[in-house]
């Protein structure tokens, strides 16, 4: 999906939903017999363009994360023609899916899409996103039907009408990524998908704090995730570097703590009318953000802010540097749980989405009960706010309440206290930082990234299985995955997309796909074709020789872009000769 502030609007707007064909601003006919003809004429054109075309380039298959049934039927492709409209079931939330559908498939195709509610929608001419009540699809599942009359999606809530359309995006040509109008016959291989996912929580977490990223940078993260059917975006907001979110009730958390970054980056912070774009730009993408204050650590920022807050009482310099573990906000002052209760009930209040973050991590000088003390008042100050809380595994030790979430990010799959923290209640969201770490080097020449956790390449990001990798924790309690991306060495759009892609994908499919589909083989494969999809998007990423990409040209970048170091062919990948998409960088937002 592209961002409002840089989307091209759509080629001929239609200005009546109903309206005629593709060039035509006259309505269709509403005669039978203007309606037999019109008919007539596109099964004609049907006719003439199957004697000519191909079968659809792309296999039902083709998609990530791998959907849960797939049943190719070759005899049932459908062609997306200039005349297709867009029929949807009467609902608010669907017809805006139908409308982000229109919004996507308009710049490429060059046609009007026009967009129409109606209690039966069809798919005949076109394509149908219908609200059934199937319960077996859950709130996020779909069913995909592609025939040589059109393609209809069902779902029993709007998020599988939206997951579908994702779906249905990756089963045309890449161009259809284009912005502007591009020659290819628009063809969707027939047959039909049922797909739901495995697990319910599929994130990315981005570090604002150590890198300031703008609010356009985050919009076009978050169009990376839903691309993926990943559906929690945890923001990281505050750390030792940056404190990135305005606090009304302390304002010099923002104004004060927000100046720096790490080295001499610029800081910055979210306003609150910043943050409330972010969450809303999420939702209307199915994508709900799960804001972090990171305590009693990580807090050297807030204490510049606030020396009152500090166990000394006296104002650290700014920190600018990569270290952890020095600083904390004093857990036997007072003063800690009002300035903890005033910012998490303002996040709270700004923040439709159920789940709270404490962080919670490397908190090395706030030991045994004072540790545990203080992460047991805040669990309360978050459920008191009405939130759930989250904090990464090292709250594991802290009494239980409801409905408490730990963020895994060990590097053995072995922690006791974690099992433990499960066998009363809590849940895990499973973010190995041997795999699932985003900051890490994909090999020792990528430019950027840390090796703390080893080197993750594409193949490591993808085998692992969420359900069994912490021992003792059995798949029940396991409530999804994410993947973190900390930026002390991120500074850029381009940074950010070089170390999401391909990794992101592979992360999304860990957490969508069913266990039985998973194949690194075929993974790698369905990967291939997506290095055209985010070339002709402008989207950078790491043309890992791992993926068999295709080696076919793609649109050129504009002259002016910096360009990724190309990665040399190896035996791995030798249909890799052609660099596909050596990191184009998108336009400025
Ligand atoms: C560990 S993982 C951290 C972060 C760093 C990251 C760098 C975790 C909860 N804490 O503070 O940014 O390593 O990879």
């Amino acid at each position: 999906m592209s961002l409002p502030s840089t989307a091209p609007e759509p080629l001929d707007p239609p200005t009546d939903r109903a309206a005629g064909p593709a060039g035509s601003a006259v309505p269709l006919p509403r005669t039978a017999t203007g309606a037999a003809a019109a008919e007539l004429a596109r099964e004609a054109s049907r006719s003439a363009a199957e004697l000519l075309a191909p079968p659809a380039p792309i296999g039902l298959g083709d998609v990530v994360p791998a959907p849960q049934q797939v049943r190719p039927d070759p005899a049932a492709d459908f062609a997306l023609t200039a005349d297709a409209v867009i029929r949807v079931s009467a609902d608010p939330a669907a017809l805006a899916v139908a409308e982000q559908l229109a919004e996507l498939l308009r710049p490429a195709t060059g046609y009007p899409l026009p967009v129409t509610d109606t209690a039966r929608p069809e798919s005949t001419g076109g394509i149908a996103l219908v609200l059934t009540g199937d319960e077996a699809l859950g709130a996020e599942g779909y069913r995909l039907d592609v025939t040589r009359d059109g393609v209809r999606i069902a779902a029993a809530a709007a998020t599988g009408l939206f997951h579908g359309v994702q779906t249905l995006r990756q089963l045309l040509p890449p161009a259809i990524e284009s912005r502007t109008p591009a020659v290819e016959r628009w063809a969707l291989p027939g047959g039909s998908i049922v797909d739901r996912p495995r697990f319910a929580y599929r994130g990315a977490m981005l570090d604002v704090a150590r890198h300031f990223f703008a609010v356009p940078d985050v919009l076009r993260v978050i169009d990376h995730l839903a691309r993926y059917k990943l559906n929690h975006l945890h923001l990281h907001l505050t750390d030792d570097q940056g404190w990135r979110i305005a606090v009304d009730s302390w304002p010099r958390l923002a104004t004060v703590g927000g100046v720096g970054a790490v080295g001499d980056s610029p800081g910055g912070h979210y306003s609150r009318a910043d943050y409330r774009r972010i969450v809303a730009y999420a939702a209307e993408r199915h994508v709900t953000v799960v804001p972090e204050i990171d305590l009693p650590g990580h807090t050297n920022a807030a204490l510049v802010a606030y020396p009152e807050l500090a166990p000394d009482g006296i104002a650290p310099p700014p920190y600018t540097g990569t270290e952890v573990g020095f600083s904390y906000v004093d857990p036997a002052n007072e003063r800690t749980y009002d300035f903890v209760a005033d910012v998490l009930g303002e996040l709270a209040a700004l923040t439709p989405g159920p789940l709270l973050h404490i962080g919670g991590d490397e908190a090395f000088k706030v030991k045994g009960a004072a540790y545990t003390g203080f992460v047991e008042r805040v669990q309360r100050i978050v459920a008191d706010t009405g939130k759930t809380v989250v904090g990464w595994h090292q709250i594991a030790p802290a009494a239980h309440t409801d409905g408490r979430v730990l963020q895994w990010w060990g590097t053995n799959g072995e922690d006791p206290a974690t099992v433990e923290a499960v066998g009363r209640g809590a849940r895990l969201i499973l973010s190995p930082g041997n795999h699932a770490y985003l900051d890490m080097k994909y090999a020792p020449d990528t430019p950027i990234g840390h090796d703390w956790a080893g080197l993750i390449d594409v193949r490591r990001a993808y085998e692992w299985d969420p359900g069994t990798h912490v021992t003792g924790v059995p798949a029940e309690a396991v409530l999804g995955v994410e993947a973190p991306l900390w930026t002390e060495s991120v500074t850029t759009l381009a940074d950010i997309e070089l170390l999401l892609l391909p990794r992101l994908p592979a992360v999304a499919e860990l957490g969508w796909s069913s266990r039985d589909s998973h194949d690194w083989t075929g993974f790698r494969e369905r990967l291939a074709g997506h290095g055209p999809r985010w070339a002709t998007a402008g989207i950078t990423f790491h043309p890992s020789p791992e993926v068999p990409w295709p080696a076919e040209p793609v649109t050129p970048a504009p002259a002016d872009t910096p360009l990724i170091p190309a990665q040399p062919a190896s035996a791995d990948n030798p249909r890799n000769p052609a660099q596909p998409a050596s990191g184009v960088v998108a336009d400025p937002l």
